[in-house]
């Protein structure tokens, strides 16, 4: 049995270190972890409970919703309306933002996630995960009315929290709150998160990328320039072998970045253009950058820091090139050179 911390006692402990906390955010946490308990038992179950395949349905991005995609927001949602944390949501699977509901008493936070991001994976038995990203809201809380979109358009240097959880191989947590990064594994058993990776940190050098590679003929030169060289190997000028990954689930592919260093790219290309990029700026690109960038990493579109971009949509999509810095940097170079 490990007998380390657990994440209930870390929450509370970081909590003490925070003059005139309030422990809303501590609660908003644990309201946070209940929902994945629940999202990774139902993963965990998988075609038992009648979970697998698709729900009938489109998203607001246009995309099929799997059964486990709606399940998932629908656990978000209700367990995190009720206990006045919060102002409002927003999800990836939601057209609107999502009102706290009347009756229920509205708090200063704001909550956004991608409640199972790789979803495709389900089907198969892959790794998928949730992420999700904490801001505070602006403005008075006990203001009558709706909260506005507006509220949430906010860069995400700006994020309290992010994290993710994997369901994968054993359920893990990830979370930042801007001293670093920690990551806890669930004990099924007992029903509680356990810190198992201790300040996690990123290499800043790697011999690995992570890119779908069918999209070559669509990207545009630098990334193309930059997978060209590491496919070269020792022969090229990076004079070194590469190896490639490609999970399809963001979740799995920045965990095995913050294990064993490497890049992701999900770049801009041609087919994209029209809109912005393939990842959403909210619910994926803004967490997982302030994840990366507080475990030692850097996270850009090509041409800027993902963390500064002003958002101008909730459902805004960028292009991605997050993980070992010195790698990250070499590719944003590449995008200069060839402005
Ligand atoms: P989703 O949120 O609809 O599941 O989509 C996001 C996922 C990412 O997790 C993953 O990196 C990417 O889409 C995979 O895209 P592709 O199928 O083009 O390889
Ligand atoms: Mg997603």
């Amino acid at each position: 049995m490990h007998l380390g911390t657990t994440l209930t006692q870390f929450l509370i402990e970081e909590q003490r270190r925070v003059q005139g906390a309030t422990g809303d955010f501590t609660g908003l946490l644990n309201d946070v972890v209940t929902a994945i308990k629940m999202i990774s038992n139902g993963v965990n179950h998988g075609g038992l409970l009648g979970v697998l395949g698709a729900a009938g349905s489109e998203n607001v991005q246009g995309e099929e919703q799997k059964k486990m995609d709606v399940i998932s927001n629908e656990i978000f949602l209700k367990r995190n309306e009720w206990a006045g944390h919060l102002a409002a949501m927003a999800s990836e699977e939601m057209d609107e933002p999502y009102q706290i509901p009347p009756g229920n008493p509205r708090g200063k936070y704001l909550l956004l996630f991608d409640p199972l991001d790789g979803s495709s994976n389900m089907d198969v038995n892959v790794s998928v995960g949730s992420i999700f990203s904490i801001l505070r809201c602006p403005g008075d809380k006990n203001v009558d009315g709706p909260t506005p979109v507006e509220a949430f358009l906010q860069p995400g240097v700006k994020q309290v929290c992010a994290g993710y959880a994997i369901y994968g191989p054993s359920t893990m947590l990830v979370l930042t709150t801007g001293h670093g990064v920690n990551g806890f594994t669930l004990d099924p058993n007992v029903g509680e998160f356990v810190l198992t990776h201790e300040n996690m940190r990123i290499p800043e050098d790697t011999k690995e990328f992570a890119i779908n590679m069918s999209n070559y003929r669509f990207w545009e030169a630098p990334v193309r320039r930059y997978v060209d060289e590491c496919i070269q190997g020792k022969e090229g000028p990076r004079g070194k072998d590469f190896n490639m990954r490609w999970v399809a689930s963001m979740v799995a592919e920045v965990h095995r970045i913050l294990t064993r260093g490497g890049v992701f790219m999900y770049p801009m290309d041609s087919k994209l253009k029209e809109k912005g990029g393939k990842l959403r700026l909210m619910y994926e690109a803004n967490p997982m950058s302030f994840i990366v960038e507080q475990a030692g990493g850097a996270s850009s579109t090509g041409h800027s820091r993902i963390l500064e971009i002003q958002p101008t949509h909730i459902h805004q999509r960028v292009p991605v090139i997050l993980g070992s810095k010195n790698e990250v940097e070499r590719i944003v170079a590449y995008h200069k050179e060839a402005a």
